[in-house]
Formats: structure tokens, C-alpha cells, sequence
């Protein structure tokens, strides 16, 4: 299949790329564009040339697959430099997403037209490089550098007709008329005597802007390398001729591509990608249509996983047992959504819109003609197996069965019920109706199409959804269990509360272990009636009346703007509980503490793959990603530990398990660390 094909319209050379699936700028595609500019160039009776891709899109940027090999020829900033230098008028035609090297394309072009459907943007930063054919030394250019240096520097693509408004679209054409529009736009230009050239443009910028924008963003850019090369490259566009400008931008472009930022939200890109395609699914695998969803549990979360619904347009039947906690469930809905609303990200009619698709009621019946139901109750098995059970008899024959469960045994609940295929665990993250994270826990009997149906239904309520299979915990809990037991462990053994959270707040986690379990609640899994004394830290802190950010006091204290201060008490009720249990204080290094949060996780992760329990482990980088925080660029707990190498984190673990109780090194991590391999190659 050729990439590029040329035919001539008039007098117009009409320039098509047709590299599915995104016409991603791949070498056949760069050659075919230079061979098109050149046969243009020699051929007198065009007077125009329009480039337009085939299928969804334009040009969706570089190959991002072929960065870190060597790069056959021509290089993308050659076949930019080629078409701007064409003396005949380049007319970019773009629908779908002109992106990254799609839009440096365009920039080169003389003009730009698009469907009002269209998106561009650079979202090379996402990937922790920056454009590196000359968008950041055009852009400024043509829009200005108040409106490119957002688009660089968060990446994000902005419609055609905000794009029409600054100016980097020079008409608006018919959504089912662009190839027809652009020439018709090609003839009218072709004419002109001179055309625009945005390298000849000049960028200028406010004394100051950078270093404002910079503090602006610090705290959204934290502990990213691109985006401070993206405001140099475009500071450079206001300083420097433009072929300095692009000898700075590639100088930046190098340093952060050969980098371990940009391999690692490389590594991510491709592992959101891979965590949807699940063993024993194909593209042909039937869905089951969901055109209604009921909700068993009005609480904080089956309030929040409705809310994943509603937004998307699906009607939700809401289920409580008394009109109390029903009532408030619904109001909770509606508070948040107009909150939403508060901050300009939703509009007063969306609110009512989705408002208007939520049926609560108190009737179990009223579930009978669901597509799927999701039971978000009390999380204890009895409970789950009278839910499962009671909906076996009352919802449709085809219908979806699901848990909310964040631990228990998938299997063992759709055991009661006479559909365990199609019974399956749907472990939304709270907030649920903020946090991204689905885990899909996929039950041995669950069939391939209740699987690809929740897939694709993770998709269009926006989740990023992982598949599990049935262990305690699934992928994201079960990993976390050995982080919060050695933060327990190393607070007796004498480091202090905030020195660990630290720890991880430099690794770059929005938050360390006791900050979250202040945050979630001292109590979760606390049982009052243990009368035996706390065996761990945090059961000695509830059963002292603490409960964290909920009641101001936990390993923290909470002034009433939950601002958190060390907690004196706590330190000293920690040391006499050491005390009484005999432990020896010592003062640890944060090398020791950082060692033993984080490579009992990565061991974990490695004993969920090779038990099966997930199918790849970029899948659960994605989790942590997802889930819990996990800095993006350092790509996830596996592909960091890849990054630092295996034998470290062996050598890590080896060295600390005597101090780890019922510790059990991963095999699978072993023979790849003795091997010299990789666990996410
Ligand atoms: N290169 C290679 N493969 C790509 C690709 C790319 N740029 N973009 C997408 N794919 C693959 C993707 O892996 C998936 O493969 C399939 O296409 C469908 O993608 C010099 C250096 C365009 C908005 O960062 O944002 O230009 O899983 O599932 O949800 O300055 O893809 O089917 O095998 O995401 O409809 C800059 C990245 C590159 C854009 C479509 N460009 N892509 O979303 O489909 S760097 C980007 C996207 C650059 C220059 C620099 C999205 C999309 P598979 P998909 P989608």
C-alpha cells in the first residue's frame, strides 16, 4: 500500500496520505511527501497543492514507534523545511486530529483549512519530549505566544474554531466536504502574489511572561522535564532568528528523547493501549448492548459510579433499601455535578440532563430490566452473596451482574448465582466519579463478551480500565498491602510519620502512606469489638478515638482548612507502642525507607504476573498510573524497576527481608533480574 498518492485536480496536486490507523508520519509517509512537493515543484501546470489524509484523520503526529531506532531519512523537520519552501501555495486540508508532527506539517503549509469537527494540538510534552519540527519556533509564529505556549506546554488540542479564532486556521470548510473545499480554497489562493511563510513571522512576548507563566504552572508541572524545555524553546522563538530558534529546539528535543522521562511516557502511551486488549477477546467478540444500568447502594460510592453513567448519557436506576440514605445519595449526585457546573465544566442544562436520567427507588424490582447492575454495598461476602443471589432472580435473563468489591472473591459471588458468566468485578476507585482507574476482575467462568462489553463501556464512561483476574486485592490493592505494612513497620522501628510520607512525596506521589490513610479513615476494616490489644499502629490510633482527617486527629492533626501538622501525641503513643513490643528504635535513612515502600511493590506486582492474576505488566503500571498516583514519569512501579534495574531491586530486597515479615521473593523477578531481563519488555 502506497502511503502517499498524488493526483491532479485542475491545477491543483492533490497530496493523500493513507497510513492507517492514524496516518502517523512514518518514513514511506515522509518520502511520499517530499516526492509530492518535488513532482509539484516540476510540473508548471499545477498552480496549487492540497495535502489531506486519508480515513479517521491528518496527520496524527511522528511514529512514535520508531523513536529509539535509527531513523530512515528524511527526517520530519526536512520534509516541513520542503514544503514551506515550496514556491507553489501547500494548502493543509485537516479533519480528525492534526497532531505533533501533524500540525508541524500544517504550519508549514501556506494555508490551513478544517472541518469545524477537527482538533489540533503538540501533545508531544505528554510523551516528555516537545515538538521537534519546528512547532515551537512556528507556532508562537502564526498565533502568537500567548496562545501557543499553553498548547506546548500542556499539550492539549484545541478545537478548529478556537484554532480559526487564533488564527492557525485560515477557513472553516464543510464537514463532509473538505477534499472538494480545500481545492476550491487552493484555486482562490493560488493566484495570490505572495503567500504566508510562518517562519518569516515574528514572535514577541511580554517582559516577564515566561517566568509568570512558569510560577502559574509549577505546581501542575512538577517533577516534569518537558515542559520547562517547551517554555525555553518558545522563549527562544522570541529571542532568536528562527534557525537559531531551530537549532535550540532540536538541541532540547535530543536531550529529553534519549531521556528516561520520555521512555517512560512513551512506555505509558503504548501500555493505556495494550491494557484494553483481554486474553480470549477479539474484535469480533459479541458486546451485550447497555442501554440501562441499575445501582444497588445510594452511599459515596454507588453515587460516584452513577455519576460515570449519567455523564455518559446512560440511564441509571438508583437502589436503597430506606428513602433516607436514598434521598441523600441523590442529592450527593447532584451536589457534585453542580459543582461541576460551578467551575465552568459543565452547564447548567448538562446537570439537569444527566439529573434527568437518575430513576432512585427503593423497589427491588425496578432493577428487573436493567442491562447491568453494579451492587456497590457493605464490603462483606454474606452480604454480597443475599445481593447476588436476590438479583439472579429479579434481573433479566443476559443482563450483567457486578460487583464493586475491592477484595473479595469474584467466583465465590457469582457461585450463588445461576449466570456466573456473566457475574464479573468492577472495582471503581473514589472518588468514583473522579478517579480514572476501573479494574475489570475477570471470574473463571466470566465469558469473553461480558469482558469486551465492559471493556467498551469503561471506554465511554472515559475510565482506564485494567483486567484481573481473582486474588485479594486484585492488582492496585494487593501491591498496596506490602507498602502500607513496611510504612507500619518502619514507623516502629523509629522513623517518624512525616519523614516517610516525604519519602514519597519527593518520589513524586501526590500523597505518602499515613496522608492517605488519614485521608480514607483510620476506621476502614477496624473492628471495634477486637478487644484484644491493636496489633497494628493504626488500630491502637482508632481505638485511642483517632480517625484521621474525618475527626481532625489521625497520624496527623487537622486545623479546620484540613492544613495537616506532625502530631506530638501520635509520635509518643507510636515510641511506647514500639516500646511495648520490644522493638529496638534506630534512626533510618530515607534510601532504607524509600527501598522498602517501594520494591516489596514492585515484587508484588511480579507475583500478581507470574500467578496469572495480570496479563501484562504495563497493565500495571497503568493501575498505579491510574489509581494511585504513581509519578508518570518514571512510567509505573515495573517499568521504574526496569529502569533502575532488576538486580537492584533484588539486591534491595534481599538485603531488607529479614526486616520484612512474611516476605516471599517473586521467582518470575528473580530469574528476570539473574538474567539480565526486563519486566515489562
Ligand atoms: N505513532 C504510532 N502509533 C500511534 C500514534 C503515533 N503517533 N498515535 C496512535 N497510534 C496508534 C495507537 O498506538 C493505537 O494502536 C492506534 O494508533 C489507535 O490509537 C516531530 C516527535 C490520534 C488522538 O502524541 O493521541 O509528532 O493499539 O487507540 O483513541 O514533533 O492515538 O490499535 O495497535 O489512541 O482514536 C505526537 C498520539 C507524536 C498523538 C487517536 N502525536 N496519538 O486516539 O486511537 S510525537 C501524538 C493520540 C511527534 C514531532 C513529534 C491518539 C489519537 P493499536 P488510539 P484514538
Amino acid at each position: 500500500m502506497t502511503a502517499i498518492t498524488t493526483r491532479k485536480d485542475g491545477d491543483v496536486l492533490v497530496v493523500t496520505s493513507d497510513n492507517p490507523p492514524v496516518n502517523a508520519l512514518g518514513v514511506a509517509v515522509r518520502q511520499g511527501l517530499a516526492a509530492a512537493i518535488a513532482e509539484a515543484a516540476a510540473d508548471p501546470a499545477v498552480k496549487a497543492v492540497v495535502i489531506i489524509g486519508a480515513g479517521r484523520t491528518f496527520f496524527a503526529g511522528a511514529d512514535i514507534t520508531e523513536f529509539g531506532k535509527s531513523m530512515q531519512g528524511p527526517g520530519l523537520p526536512e520534509v516541513v523545511d520542503l514544503i514551506e519552501a515550496s514556491t507553489k501555495p501547500v494548502i493543509a486540508a485537516i479533519h480528525g486530529t492534526a497532531l505533533g508532527g501533524g500540525l508541524e506539517v500544517a504550519l508549514a503549509c501556506h494555508y490551513r483549512v478544517a472541518v469545524p469537527s477537527a482538533k489540533l494540538g503538540l501533545p508531544e510534552v505528554k510523551l516528555g519530549i516537545l515538538p521537534g519540527a519546528g512547532g515551537t519556533q512556528r507556532l508562537p509564529r502564526v498565533v502568537g505566544v500567548e496562545a501557543a505556549l499553553p498548547m506546548i506546554v500542556s499539550g492539549d488540542p484545541i478545537p478548529a474554531r478556537k484554532a480559526e479564532a487564533i488564527g492557525l486556521i485560515d477557513r472553516i470548510v464543510g464537514e463532509a466536504s473538505l477534499e472538494a473545499d480545500a481545492i476550491a480554497y487552493a484555486r482562490e489562493v493560488a493566484g495570490k502574489s505572495a503567500h504566508p511563510v510562518a517562519s518569516r513571522g515574528e514572535a514577541k512576548a511580554e517582559p516577564g511572561m515566561f517566568d509568570h507563566f512558569r510560577q502559574q504552572n509549577a505546581r501542575r508541572l512538577k517533577g516534569f522535564e518537558a515542559p520547562e524545555a517547551c517554555i525555553q524553546a518558545v522563549e527562544a522563538a522570541t529571542t532568536l532568528p528562527f534557525d537559531q530558534g531551530m537549532a535550540k529546539e532540536r538541541e532540547l528535543f535530543m536531550k529529553l528523547v534519549t531521556g528516561d522521562q520520555s521512555k517512560a511516557l512513551r512506555h505509558l502511551f503504548f501500555a493505556e493501549r495494550a491494557a484494553s486488549k483481554i486474553d480470549g477477546v477479539t474484535a469480533d467478540t459479541p458486546l451485550i448492548p447497555i442501554a440501562k444500568v441499575g445501582i444497588l447502594g445510594a452511599g459515596t460510592m454507588g453515587g460516584g459510579i452513577a455519576m460515570n453513567f449519567l455523564s455518559a448519557g446512560i440511564p441509571v436506576t438508583l437502589l436503597e433499601r430506606e428513602q433516607a440514605p436514598l434521598d441523600r445519595g441523590v442529592a450527593l449526585i447532584r451536589k457534585n455535578y453542580e459543582a461541576t457546573a460551578k467551575k465552568g465544566r459543565m452547564t447548567a442544562e448538562q446537570v439537569e440532563t444527566a439529573m434527568a436520567l437518575l430513576t432512585p427507588t427503593l423497589a427491588f424490582d425496578d432493577l428487573a430490566d436493567c442491562d447491568l447492575v453494579i451492587e456497590a454495598v457493605f464490603e462483606l461476602m454474606a452480604i454480597k452473596k443475599e445481593v447476588f443471589a436476590r438479583l439472579d432472580g429479579v434481573v433479566k435473563q443476559g443482563a450483567i451482574l457486578a460487583s464493586n468489591t475491592s477484595y473479595l472473591d469474584i467466583d465465590e459471588i457469582a457461585a450463588v448465582t445461576q449466570r456466573p458468566d456473566h457475574v464479573i468485578g468492577l472495582h471503581f476507585f473514589s472518588p468514583a466519579n473522579v478517579m480514572r482507574l476501573l479494574e475489570i476482575v475477570r471470574g473463571a467462568k466470566t465469558s469473553p463478551s461480558v469482558l469486551a462489553t465492559a471493556m467498551a463501556l469503561s471506554k465511554k464512561i472515559r475510565k482506564v480500565a485494567v483486567v484481573a483476574c481473582v486474588c485479594h486485592g486484585f492488582i492496585g490493592n494487593r501491591m498496596l498491602a506490602p507498602r502500607q505494612q513496611q510504612g507500619n513497620a518502619l514507623l516502629l522501628e523509629g522513623a517518624r510519620v512525616e519523614d516517610i510520607d516525604q519519602v514519597l512525596l519527593d518520589f513524586g506521589f501526590p500523597m505518602g502512606p499515613f496522608q492517605m490513610s488519614d485521608l480514607a479513615g483510620l476506621d476502614i476494616g477496624w473492628d471495634p469489638n477486637n478487644s484484644h490489644p491493636a496489633e497494628k499502629v493504626q488500630d491502637m490510633l482508632c481505638e485511642a478515638g483517632l480517625r484521621g482527617q474525618k475527626n481532625g486527629h489521625g497520624f496527623y492533626d487537622y486545623d479546620e482548612k484540613r492544613n495537616r501538622t506532625p502530631s506530638a501525641k501520635v509520635e509518643q503513643m507510636i515510641r511506647d507502642f514500639a516500646a511495648r513490643k520490644g522493638i529496638a528504635q534506630r534512626r533510618i535513612d530515607r534510601q532504607e525507607i524509600l527501598e522498602r515502600l517501594l520494591y516489596p511493590m514492585v515484587n508484588e506486582g511480579a507475583l500478581i504476573l507470574e500467578e496469572g492474576k495480570a496479563q501484562r505488566a504495563s497493565d500495571i503500571d497503568i493501575v498505579w498510573l491510574n489509581g494511585y498516583g504513581w509519578p508518570a514519569w518514571t512510567g509505573g512501579p515495573m517499568f521504574w524497576a526496569d529502569t533502575i534495574g532488576l538486580d537492584v531491586v533484588v539486591a534491595g530486597l534481599e538485603k531488607h527481608a529479614p526486616k520484612m515479615e512474611g516476605f516471599r521473593l517473586s521467582k518470575l523477578l528473580a530469574d528476570k533480574a539473574a538474567g539480565g531481563g526486563k519486566l515489562t519488555a
